[in-house]
């Protein structure tokens, strides 16, 4: 069921460097026709590190690891939201599915990769319980061995409870050159990291280190280069519009999201555009040192 690219199956029998990369963000992350760039910029940036990308979703009934551009341009808007719960049904339905990060964990631990890259992982959404909303992207981060890197957890989320989660869930949350963890737009005023790193060699050696304790996944978090600092209002705008909407379930982070980048003029998008790649870079930095 789940089809290897062959630069992807070559990398991982020779030991070699491997990213994946989601497409959700592709298809849910950016206005229609954007997410395609950002999906290759990522593809750019995991090869200029020394790495092989291997992009995921599904696609006419498989788990696909590694995308062509042609095959990357069907993650379009209508494509279907794929986490860890909709995977099987995506490909038995033959229906265009985009992974989150959740879904991208689950295929790269049945696939062998070790490293991931995104823009801000899922978490507890605001207000839990009312409603009781928290992504499968923790779930799945708690059970794959893997690094996910990241700009920390998407600031539209709780992201207090969110660490105060993965410390429950026994996942390390790991700062890169900072001390707490990078709040996506923001880089600072975040919740403590469980641990700080200086460089990529030394995420690498730590993730190494958990996996032969029997730990699964790390979070790697690396904070913009160029941080937007005043988002909080327009977040708080968007949410509360998401709830007059009605909007709920898996389509509040891409309404979110698409909220924000029309009415901050474009800021919120560059920067997303920004951070993810250079998270792509780093995890490329990652996956070579392990
Ligand atoms: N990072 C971004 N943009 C995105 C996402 C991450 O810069 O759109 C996506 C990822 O696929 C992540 C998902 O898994 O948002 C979280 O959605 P939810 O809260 O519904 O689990
Ligand atoms: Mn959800």
């Amino acid at each position: 069921m789940i089809r290897v690219a062959g630069e992807v199956r070559e990398a991982l029998a020779g030991g070699g460097a491997v990213v994946a990369l989601e497409t959700t963000l592709v298809a849910h992350g950016f206005p229609p026709g954007e997410g395609v760039e950002v999906g290759l910029e990522s593809e750019r940036h995991v090869r200029a590190a020394g790495a092989v990308p291997a992009t995921v979703g599904v696609l006419d009934g498989e788990v696909r690891v590694g995308l062509t551009e042609d095959e990357l341009t069907r993650f379009a808007p209508d494509a279907r939201k794929v986490g860890p719960r909709d995977l099987a049904a995506a490909t038995v339905q033959r229906a265009v599915g985009a992974t989150t990060v959740g879904g991208t964990l689950a295929v790269a631990r049945a696939a062998g990769i070790r490293v991931l890259a995104t823009g801000g992982i899922g978490g507890v959404h605001r207000g839990f319980p009312h409603p009781p909303d928290i992504s499968a992207d923790l779930g799945q981060l708690a059970r794959t061995p893997a690094v996910v890197v990241s700009a920390g957890v998407k600031s539209l989320l709780d992201v207090p409870a969110t660490a105060e989660l993965l410390e429950t869930l026994g996942v390390p949350v790991l700062g890169f050159r900072v001390d707490t963890l990078p709040l996506f737009y923001a880089a600072a005023g975040g919740p403590p990291v469980s641990a700080r790193v200086e460089t990529a060699e030394e995420a690498a050696r730590m993730a190494a280190a958990h996996w032969k304790l029997g730990g699964a996944g790390l979070l790697l978090g690396r904070p913009p280069d160029e941080p937007l600092d005043d988002v909080e209002p327009l977040i708080e705008e968007a949410l509360a519009a998401a709830a007059t909407a009605g909007v709920s379930g898996q389509a509040v982070t891409p309404y979110v999201l698409a909220y924000l980048h029309r009415e901050s003029g474009g800021r919120t998008e560059n920067a997303n555009k920004a951070l993810v790649a250079q998270n792509a870079r780093l995890a490329g930095e990652v996956a070579v040192a392990l």
